[in-house]
């Protein structure tokens, strides 16, 4: 299991964070995603095997935000 931080842009409120929370939340191998709007990051613990941070930060993209590169 990984574990995975991300910087995302473009939340600005409740509405934001469940869409992303819904987003991720729906693929397959995500156990868990935690969504923080002060600093804006997402937390996401995933299934290594089953799924990847690239595919979960296109998920948040065509959600209509943007993943910042670290
Ligand atoms: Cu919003």
């Amino acid at each position: 299991m990984a574990n995975s931080v991300l910087t995302v842009d473009g939340m600005t409120c409740g509405h934001c964070v469940e869409t992303i929370n819904l987003a991720v939340g729906g693929l397959p191998g995500v156990n868990s995603v935690a969504v923080q709007l002060d600093n804006k990051s997402v937390t996401i613990d995933f299934d290594e095997s089953t799924t990847d941070l690239e595919t979960i930060s296109s998920s948040i993209i065509e959600a209509g935000f943007e993943v910042v590169q670290n």
